[in-house]
């Protein structure tokens, strides 16, 4: 494969004629996903406008819907510290994989768990196993949920019993949204959560008088008990309104044209879609945003988060960018529900007890004594020289995941170090037949006058993907073991880094920037022998330039929009490497063909490894490649 280099600035540039290649819809390829998306989008009449003025069709993704992504949808969010991501759903983790360190809890059946990540785990065994408080189970009972003063058994206002409280209290109106709402429904059993937050129920008047003392509640909207939320009691002078709501039946539903369907099957007004609150309670409001409303920030993953979840020291989008660049960090919980409150009621001093435990920090604890992989990070941090992009020689520990494929005595293929014995390729490049003819050259940059860094491995075994077509170049990945060294229990290739695999196919976009490096040949079949990279860009709608050989799912272009950086024979197998907002790489795709080199209009195609997390895993142990969620 090669590099392809501007000549005007390097030596070497391809000035391919510019083809233009019309853009023509195949219906006979046109799966049918794609036909139902197509007879959506020309079927419905609605030309909605969102609150935020933007159309709906700005501001929600219709393709991606048709996934049904939910908080259980581990491409789009990440999953509990107690769940793991297993063919991209948040499944949970068995009690013992929880860390061992942390406060026992009680569960509303009065059930003693170690911690809270055992009693979570374990509810996803025995969901009736709902939290009830940290601490000891005592004598005196547990934590209740009832609703008062409605017509119907799903409605009414919100009354609770804490543990360690004597009496039962109602809650505030004022800290009451459709976050708290859901997760009171799903603690009574309604699993779509709530149909709305406020309505007015008729009280008897000693009860408004005793309303200056309710209980305010704080959920994060992914609780199943309102156990887990935070209480707090204020004393404020005036009266201030308690929480009702109507939990979600089929009966009460009322959908109409204006309405989105959750992925649970509740309705929600459309104008509540993509603003950071989850109202449909499984999340799926919010996962397919093109833009937000209201307050609320987007994910580069095309979701949208309550903007009090930016720099608040917990990452909530995959792509990080939420606690990128933060000045501070800010720790909202408690104290936003104050600050909420202040501003309703300026004037008005308030006396603020907590009165549970912050099981959303403790949540967070666990998270963070969960293993943490490496990788993807550069050991020697260097300060690279400025160069210009593409065309340059790689230095020593630039691109430490790269290695090269002998296959007898020529370099045939690049290869991507992903850690372990393990080592990912293009299945165009080798055959499982032959591995005793292959090596791999870790930590090489020039081929003629070997760098002492230099480490050359024989390999196990090759393993080639069962789906993968030499015609069409689908599923164009192998896997190569590498052989241990002698005695030894592990690969040791101190001067390699494994670079990361993507689990999710939302880390990065078209447009982004990324780099390829290879020892691939140049313009003029001239042989290359030193490592060379060259800054690409993800290109999307790629079929337009390869109409019927351009398979979405499986392959991802790249390229320059003169074509002068291009990947070419003997780079293949080699890496298409992004990095996320933090600086760690990802290998986004391997390289796999391209009808030429470096011609425009005629980009390079790469393996699209997200799409193969699952594939990899699978052979190589997914403790080797989790970062999260393990
Ligand atoms: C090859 O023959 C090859 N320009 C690899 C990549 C590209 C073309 C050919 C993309 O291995």
């Amino acid at each position: 494969m090669e590099v392809q280099r501007e000549q005007k600035t390097q030596g070497s540039i391809w000035n391919g004629q510019k083809s233009f290649v019309e853009t023509a819809p195949h219906t006979s390829s046109m799966k049918l996903t794609q036909f139902l998306l197509f007879l959506y989008l020309h079927l419905s009449s609605c030309k909605c406008i969102s609150v935020s003025g933007l159309p709906q069709e700005d501001l929600v993704d219709q393709k991606c819907l048709l996934n049904k992504y939910t908080h259980r949808s581990c491409n789009k969010v990440f999953c509990q510290p107690w769940q793991k991501c297993v063919e991209g759903s948040c499944v949970c983790k068995l009690p013992y994989q929880c860390p061992k360190t942390g406060t026992p809890v009680c569960t509303t059946n009065g059930r003693k768990y170690p911690t809270y990540c055992h009693q979570k785990s374990f509810e996803c065994l025995q969901p009736e196993t709902k939290f009830s408080n940290n601490g000891t189970c005592t004598a005196e009972g547990n934590f209740n949920v009832s609703l008062h003063y409605g017509n119907t058994y799903a409605e009414g206002i919100v009354r609770v019993r804490l543990v360690d409280q004597d009496e039962k209290m109602f809650i505030c109106k004022k800290s009451w949204s459709m976050t708290e709402a859901n997760v009171a429904c799903v603690h009574l059993g309604f699993q779509q959560g709530a149909l709305v937050a406020r309505k007015r129920f008729n009280v008897p008047g000693d009860l408004l008088i005793n309303s200056t003392e309710c209980l305010h509640v704080r959920c994060r909207g992914i609780e199943t008990s309102l156990a887990e939320c935070t209480f707090t009691r204020r004393r404020t002078s005036g009266y201030q309104g308690l929480a009702d709501v109507v939990c979600y039946t089929r009966d009460a539903d009322s959908p109409s044209n204006q309405s989105f369907q959750c992925v649970n099957g509740k309705h929600i007004p459309q104008e509540r879609v993509c603003n950071g609150v989850n109202e449909c309670g499984d999340q799926s409001d919010e996962l397919c945003c093109k833009a937000c409303q209201g307050n609320a920030f987007l994910c580069k993953s095309g979701v949208c988060i309550p903007n009090e979840y930016k720099c608040n020291g917990e990452v909530d989008c995959i792509t990080g960018e939420d606690e990128s660049g933060c000045k501070e960090t800010r720790h909202p919980q408690i104290h936003d529900n104050l600050a909420r409150s202040d501003q309703d009621q300026e004037g008005e001093t308030e006396e603020t007890e907590i009165l549970t435990a912050d099981m959303d920090i403790e949540r967070q604890r666990i998270k963070s004594l969960l293993p943490k992989l490496s990788c993807g990070v550069k050991r020697n941090t260097h300060i690279r020289r400025k160069r210009v992009i593409g065309g340059k020689p790689a230095e020593v520990g630039d691109y430490p995941w790269q290695v090269a494929i002998k296959d007898g005595e020529r370099i045939t293929c690049g290869g991507i170090y992903i850690g372990g014995c393990w080592v990912l390729t293009a299945a165009h490049c080798v055959r499982p037949s032959r591995y005793r003819h292959y090596q791999v050259w870790t930590a090489l940059l020039d081929w003629l006058n070997p760098n002492s860094q230099l480490r050359v491995q024989t390999v196990n075994r090759v393993i080639v993907h069962e789906k993968y077509d030499g015609t069409t170049y689908q599923n164009d990945i192998a896997l190569i073991e590498m052989k241990k060294s002698s005695g030894k229990k592990e690969c040791e290739l101190s001067n390699s880094v494994p670079a990361c695999v993507p689990w999710s196919p939302y880390l990065f976009q078209p447009n982004d920037k990324c780099i390829i490096s290879g020892w691939g040949r140049e313009k003029d079949n001239q042989k290359v022998y030193s490592l060379r990279w060259g800054e690409v860009k993800l290109i999307g709608n790629c079929s337009q330039f390869y109409p019927n050989r351009y398979y979405e799912k499986e392959m991802q272009c790249a390229g320059t929009d003169d074509g002068s950086i291009d990947a070419c024979k003997g780079d293949s197998g080699g890496p298409l490497v992004c990095k996320d907002v933090n600086n760690v790489t990802y290998i986004w795709g391997i390289v796999s063909w391209g009808e030429n080199c470096g011609k425009p209009e005629f980009p390079g195609v790469y393996t699209r490894v997200a799409n193969y997390f699952e594939w990899i895993s699978y052979h190589v142990g997914r403790p080797l490649i989790s970062q999260h969620n393990v």
